[in-house]
């Protein structure tokens, strides 16, 4: 059996994503996602113009030699373009060999290590009592594990906040400016979590976000005034690419830590992992090179008792959600997974076969990965430009988001 063709396909049912899908001689198909929020056709071109062409008449069953190829074929190693358009191909392969094997994904990664995949939601709002009653809606809903984020007086606009069920990270057109003060924030956010832990009681897990603003020393600040309320994980403290910051942050807090939904491969995270300065690795199929690499990470983690925490807002494509979900229910190291329902335009778009239940996801049982994409009803969704926000200080200084 060969590579016949692979498509790139562009589409916006509400969003943009890129998906690859792959062509077998035998008329077999594979699907990948290969969705880089705000920089999709850096993506889309470089599938195009520098991998498509390199795929046409390879074996499709020879997935880790194509990962190879064109992981050392480049040269150019690294960086979130390369791996996601790696990932994307990778995906659609072990989504090709299920369905020759006739078998679901993760019976092809050693079966079932757990009955579902626990996943968390995201509640979030403008007051405190806002807040509450957006995790009591996940509650009511059956979630275990809620991120809570909250507005915080003196910052017009904090990115993460909504007054609705789901926030989208993208806006179309040019960026938008989201807003920061840390002092404002540090002082408010033990505050929330008090009242979230006294109306919900000790064993709802709670987790919060805290998307790169922080230095090492006001991180850890804040993880000590969190540790009342036995937080599951306090996510992305400091800008990721600063792993030494983990190790001042770890000598004052115990509050777990949690980071990677921006990393590409194992080398972002290897010191982290492997000296212990993160409890939660939160790297993704899409955007560290696919399944195949993204398990010789959780691997890794495994060895020091880190449990995998990927990343899975909505801009990660329900092509990916699939693919996760398989790899979570096989790892023995898994954690939770994040989970943002998309609209009903996207899963119109990819129709898949996992399902919520309990608040667990469980994977679709047929061979493959069990999603696809409607490529007619893709096309009448065509791409808009978006992009993700910047992020300013209340002084107007430039900051991480
Ligand atoms: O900002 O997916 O934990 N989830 C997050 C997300 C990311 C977006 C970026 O595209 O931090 O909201
Ligand atoms: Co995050």
């Amino acid at each position: 059996m060969k590579i016949v063709e692979a498509r790139v396909i562009v589409t916006c049912p509400g969003r943009n994503f890129v998906t690859l899908k792959i062509v077998c001689s035998d008329g077999t198909t594979g699907v990948g996602d290969a969705t880089l929020n705000g920089r999709e056709l850096a993506v889309a071109a470089y599938l195009t113009e520098h991998v498509v062409p390199a795929l046409i008449g390879r074996d499709p069953a020879r997935i880790e030699d194509t990962w190879q190829y064109l992981y050392r074929g480049a040269y150019w190693r690294r960086g979130p373009v390369t791996m996601t358009a790696i990932a994307a191909v990778d995906t659609a392969l072990w989504d090709i060999k299920g369905k020759v094997a006739g078998l679901p994904v993760y019976q092809l990664l050693g079966g079932r290590s757990r009955s579902g995949v626990q996943v968390y939601g995201h509640a979030s709002g403008s007051s405190t009592s806002d807040v509450l009653a957006s995790v009591a809606g996940f509650v009511s809903r059956g979630y275990r594990a809620v991120r809570v984020q909250a507005e915080v007086p003196g910052i017009p606009d904090i990115y993460g906040i909504s007054s609705g069920p789901a926030y989208e990270p993208a806006t179309f057109g040019v960026a938008t400016e989201s807003s920061w003060s840390t002092p404002d924030y540090l002082a408010h956010i033990p505050a929330v979590f008090e009242a979230v832990r006294d109306e919900f009681g000790p064993t709802l897990q709670l987790l919060h976000d805290v998307h790169h603003r922080l230095t090492p020393i006001e991180a850890a600040r804040l993880g000590k005034s969190l540790e009342p309320y036995a937080l599951t994980w306090m996510e992305d403290p400091v800008p990721a690419e600063l792993q030494d910051g983990f190790r001042l942050i770890r000598q004052h807090t115990t509050t777990p830590l949690a980071v990677g939904e921006v990393f590409n491969s194992i080398f972002d995270c290897s010191t982290l992992i492997s000296e212990r300065l993160i409890d939660y690795i939160r790297t993704t199929v899409v955007h560290a090179g696919g399944i195949t690499h993204l398990r010789r990470i959780f691997d890794l983690a495994a060895l020091y008792q880190v449990r995998s925490g990927s990343h899975g807002a909505t801009d990660l494509s329900p092509v990916c959600m699939s693919a996760a979900l398989h790899l979570d229910l096989a790892i023995p190291n898994f954690g939770l997974q994040e989970y943002m329902p998309h609209t009903a335009e996207t899963d119109a778009v990819f129709p898949h076969g996992y399902r919520f239940a309990d608040g667990y996801l469980h994977p679709a049982e047929e061979p493959g990965l069990g999603v696809d994409i409607d490529e007619s009803l893709a096309a009448t969704f065509p791409y808009r430009p978006a992009a993700l926000p910047v992020n300013r200080l209340t002084d107007g200084t430039m900051h991480d988001w």
